[in-house]
């Protein structure tokens, strides 16, 4: 059994809304270390335009940038943000995909229209948490900085519920637009129907996105851990470390304290 972190107000948020918030999620140095990392890793990722990613005008994507450095690997495990998605998932969570996310400024378009993540076959997601996705924050994230929005408790709503269509992502009736500082990480049950809206602003919106799943789940393709991280998390022994990267059995493995 995960051990219970939550306090009652988080629980009751995320069962309710979908989503939860933590500010400060980052200290002041962490978030310094870390953005520091994200810094090197998009240096290099633009060095080299054969690395995997998008590179649109609506959205520069490093996919999966725990590849490119500890720290960002480091993160995956964050001690007040982990237990967190361990408690909600349980304890066979693992990895689905990581990406850094740069919304560029005064985007043409949104990069994310309104969707779930979660769709599948054989699964009645109004009870079921298959994924839940971090954001943290490396930059301050108003209204009209390029955020999620999210429709709150909608991971409950019928299979075949009707959502309206808008033409601007802004218009969606009853939609919570996530803002925060720096710092800041949310997260959310992947079946919550959210999208990204237009950055409105002259600063690029930077954010690192870790999705969980459970362990007997595929990895997204593309988004695979390096044959380093792998080799490194068997050499640490480390059974969270080996878990989140799915170097365990996929029918056997879940975490035992
Ligand atoms: O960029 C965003 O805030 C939304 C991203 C998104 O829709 C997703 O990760 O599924």
């Amino acid at each position: 059994m995960p051990v219970r972190v939550m306090t009652d107000a988080q629980r009751i948020a995320f069962e309710t809304n979908g989503f939860l918030v933590i500010e400060n999620a980052l200290t002041a140095d962490e978030l310094r270390e870390v953005r520091a990392a994200a810094d090197r890793v998009e240096q290099l990722w633009r060095a080299d335009p054969a690395l995997p990613g998008v590179r649109k005008p609506e959205l520069e994507e490093v996919i999966a940038p725990i590849n490119y450095d500890d720290t960002l690997l480091r993160l995956m495990w964050h001690p007040r943000v982990f237990p967190i998605v361990r408690e909600i998932v349980g304890d066979d969570v693992s990895m689905i995909d990581n990406s850094y996310y740069i919304t560029p400024p005064r985007t043409p378009r949104t990069h994310a229209g309104w969707h779930h993540d979660v769709g599948l076959p054989g699964v009645y997601h109004p009870l079921s948490v298959m994924m839940v996705k971090v954001f943290w924050l490396l930059t301050d994230v108003n209204t009209n900085s390029g955020g999620t929005a999210m429709l709150p408790g909608s991971h409950r709503l019928p299979m075949d519920f009707q959502f309206p269509d808008v033409a601007d992502p802004k218009q969606m009736p009853g939609a919570v637009q996530m803002t925060g500082k720096a710092g800041t990480a949310y997260l959310f049950n992947g079946r919550v129907y959210h999208c990204a809206v237009n950055n409105e602003s002259d600063q690029p919106r930077k954010v690192l996105i870790y999705n969980y799943g459970h362990v007997w789940m595929k990895v997204w393709q593309g988004y695979e851990p390096s044959p380093r991280l792998i080799a490194e998390a068997k050499a640490s022994g480390d059974p969270v470390r080996l878990q989140l990267l799915g170097a365990v059995d996929p029918y056997g493995a879940y975490l035992r304290d």
